[in-house]
C-alpha cells in the first residue's frame, strides 16, 4: 500500500507541556491536528526509520481513533516494528516497561492523564524516549519548533489495522506487534516485590483492601495483579473496567475525586487499606482506615521503609523530589546519609538522576511515585510497594505513619488550586509576586522572617542543562514554605496551584488538622499574591 504525502499549514499552541501535549478533544479532532503534531515527533527523532515504537493510550475517548492515524504514519516513516497495546490500551508505566523491556527506540502514549475524558473532555499525547521516560526539553523544543513550520506529513493508505486479537501484522516493511497490555508490566511488579509474603496476608484473612481504578486504565493491572496473582478476593478492585469517559468522572485520585473510596474507608466496617489510581495509571493514593496518606508522606515512608521490599533491599543510591513536594523524604535522606535532589515539577526531571544512578526513590505532591524500575511514575507500583510495607511490618497504615512522625517529625502539607481562572490575571499574579522576590528575604511577616525568596531554578546535575521559572517560592526561618506555580497540563485558561508547608517536630502536636495547622500560612499566602484581588476568587476549588 502506498504512503501518501498530504500539504498541511502549521496550529499554533502544539507546545507539550508539564506532560506532553494536551487539548480538549474537539481540537484534536480538527483536521491535520493530532497529524501535524505525530509528524513532528516522527520528523524529531533520530532513527525512526528501521526503529522500534511502543504505542498505547489511557483508552480515552478518541484514543482508537488516533492510535490507527498514527500506526500509518509511523509506517510511513518507515518503522520496522511497532509495539501496541492490544485494544489500544497500554498504562503510562507499561508504556514505560515495554519500551525499556524491548530496547524500543521510544514510544507514543495517548493520554490526557487526570484530566476528563469523553467528546466534551481532554485528549493528550506525548513521547517518551529510548530509557522509558518522558522526553526531555531538549526534544520537546524540537518537536514544538516542527510543529512551526510543518508544511506535509505522509501516512499509509489501508484499512484499519486489527487491534483487538494479540498477533502480528505487516504493514508495507513495517511489522505490527499487537501484545497483552498487562504481561510485562506485571512481570516486571513480581521481580521487586514479595508476592508471596503479601498473598499470605490475604490468605490470612483480616486484612482488607479497595483499590479503585476510577473506570480508567489500571482496571485490567489492578484485577490481574491484585485479585489474580495475589490473591485479593474478587470485588477488591472497584470500578475495573475501563471505560471512554471514564463513567462521567474525573479520574484523579485524590480526597475531592475518589469520593467513593474516601468514604468506604472513612465509613463503619471499612477496609484497612484503600489505593487508587488516575486516567493513565501512573498516579496513586494511599488510605488506610480512617487516615489519608499525603503522597509527600508516602514517599518519606517508602524511603525509610525500602529495605524491607525486596526490590530495593540493597537500599537507595538517593532519592529526589519534585520542589514543591513537601521536605518530609529530606529528613529520611539525611537520616539514610543518601542526596535527596529537588528537580522542577513533573517526571521528566528525574529521567537523568534515574539513569545515571543517583535516586533511586522519585516522587512528587501530586500523587506520583515511582523509583528506577521506569522512568515514569507508578501508581499500582506504590499500592504494590504499600502492600508489601503492610505484609513485613504487620500494623494498621494509620500506625505506621504516626511512628514515622514521631521518628522524624512531620512535615503538615497542603496544596490549594484555583482552576479556570484567567489568564492574563493569574500571569499578572505570578509577574507582581516575582517582582516583589528581591525585597522579601529579612522581611517579617505573620510566618515569621523571611529566610529566602526566588523564583526556581534547576541545573540538571548530569548533562548541566537550565530549568528557569519553575516556581515562585518563599521560605521562613521555622521551615514553613509557601510555592506558586501555574499549571502546565490544563487545558481551560489557568490554574494556580499554592503549595504550602510546615514542619511540626513535637509529636503532642502531629494530631491536628493540616488546614488548620497551616492556617497562618493559608493567609499569608492569599495576602501576599493578592489572589481574591486578581483572580476573583474567595477560595480554592481544590484543597489535597
Ligand atoms: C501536574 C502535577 C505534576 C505532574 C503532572 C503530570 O502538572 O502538578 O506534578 O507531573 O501533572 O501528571 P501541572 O503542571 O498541572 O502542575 V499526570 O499523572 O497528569 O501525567
Ligand atoms: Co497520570
Amino acid at each position: 500500500m502506498s504512503a501518501r504525502t498530504v500539504t498541511t499549514t502549521p496550529f499554533s499552541g502544539q507546545r507539550p507541556g508539564t506532560s506532553g501535549l494536551r487539548k480538549k478533544v474537539s481540537v484534536f479532532q480538527q483536521p491535520h491536528y493530532l497529524e501535524n503534531f505525530v509528524q513532528s515527533v516522527l520528523d524529531s527523532v533520530e532513527g525512526i526509520a528501521g526503529g522500534t515504537l511502543v504505542i498505547g493510550g489511557d483508552g480515552r475517548y478518541y484514543n482508537r481513533r488516533a492510535i490507527q492515524t498514527i500506526v500509518k504514519m509511523a509506517a510511513a516513516a518507515g518503522c520496522a516494528r511497532l509495539l501496541v497495546g492490544r485494544g489500544g490500551i497500554l498504562s503510562t508505566p507499561a508504556v514505560s516497561a515495554v519500551i525499556r523491556k524491548h530496547k524500543a527506540l521510544g514510544g507514543i502514549v495517548l493520554s490526557a492523564s487526570h484530566n476528563p475524558g469523553g467528546p466534551g473532555g481532554d485528549f493528550g499525547i506525548k513521547y517518551n524516549i529510548a530509557n522509558g521516560g518522558p522526553a526531555p526539553d531538549k526534544i520537546t523544543g524540537a518537536i514544538y519548533r516542527r510543529t512551526l513550520e510543518i508544511t506535509r506529513y505522509r501516512i499509509v493508505d489501508a484499512p484499519d489495522v486489527d487491534l483487538e486479537s494479540p498477533g502480528t501484522t505487516q504493514l508495507n516493511d513495517t511489522e505490527i506487534q499487537v501484545i497483552d497490555p498487562v504481561a510485562d508490566y506485571a512481570g516486571l511488579m513480581e521481580s521487586l516485590f514479595d508476592f508471596d509474603g503479601i498473598h499470605n496476608l490475604f490468605d490470612a484473612g483480616g486484612f482488607r483492601m479497595c483499590f479503585d481504578a476510577m473506570h480508567a486504565v489500571t482496571g485490567p493491572y489492578a484485577t490481574e495483579i491484585l485479585e489474580r496473582r495475589l490473591g485479593a478476593p474478587p470485588g477488591t478492585v472497584i470500578n475495573g473496567t475501563p471505560l471512554e469517559d471514564f463513567g462521567g468522572g474525573h479520574p484523579d485520585p485524590n480526597l475531592a475525586h475518589a469520593r467513593e473510596l474516601v468514604d468506604t474507608l472513612y465509613g463503619a466496617g471499612g477496609p484497612d487499606f484503600g489505593a487508587a489510581s488516575d486516567g493513565d495509571g501512573d498516579r496513586n493514593m494511599i488510605l488506610g482506615k480512617r487516615f489519608f496518606v499525603t503522597p509527600s508522606d508516602s514517599l518519606a515512608v517508602l524511603a525509610a521503609n525500602a529495605h524491607l521490599v525486596p526490590g530495593y533491599r540493597l537500599g537507595l543510591a538517593g532519592v529526589a523530589r519534585s520542589m514543591p513536594t513537601s521536605q518530609a523524604v529530606d529528613r529520611v535522606a539525611e537520616r539514610l546519609g543518601i542526596e535527596c535532589y529537588e528537580t522542577p515539577t513533573g517526571w521528566k526531571f528525574f529521567g537523568n538522576l534515574l539513569d545515571a544512578g543517583k535516586a533511586t526513590l522519585c516522587g512528587e505532591e501530586s500523587f506520583g511515585t515511582g523509583s528506577d524500575h521506569l522512568r515514569e511514575k507508578d501508581g499500582l507500583w506504590a499500592v504494590l510497594f504499600w502492600l508489601n510495607l503492610l505484609a513485613v511490618r504487620a500494623q494498621p497504615i494509620a500506625q505506621l505513619v504516626r511512628e514515622h512522625w514521631a521518628r522524624f517529625g512531620r512535615n503538615y502539607y497542603s496544596r490549594h488550586d484555583y482552576e479556570g481562572i484567567d489568564l492574563k490575571s493569574a500571569e499578572g499574579l505570578m509577574g507582581h509576586l516575582r517582582e516583589r522576590l528581591p525585597a522579601l528575604p529579612g522581611e517579617l511577616l505573620s510566618a515569621g522572617p523571611v529566610s529566602y525568596a526566588d523564583d526556581f531554578s534547576y541545573t540538571d546535575p548530569v548533562d548541566g542543562s537550565i530549568s528557569s521559572g519553575q516556581g515562585v517560592r518563599i521560605g521562613f526561618a521555622d521551615g514553613s514554605r509557601v510555592v506558586y506555580r501555574l499549571s502546565g497540563t490544563g487545558t481551560e485558561g489557568a490554574t494556580l496551584r499554592v503549595y504550602l508547608e510546615s514542619y511540626e517536630p513535637d509529636p503532642a502536636r502531629h494530631d491536628q488538622d493540616p488546614q488548620q495547622a497551616l492556617a497562618r500560612l493559608i493567609r499569608l499566602a492569599e495576602e501576599l499574591a493578592d489572589i481574591r484581588g486578581r483572580t476573583g476568587r474567595d477560595a480554592p476549588s481544590v484543597i489535597t
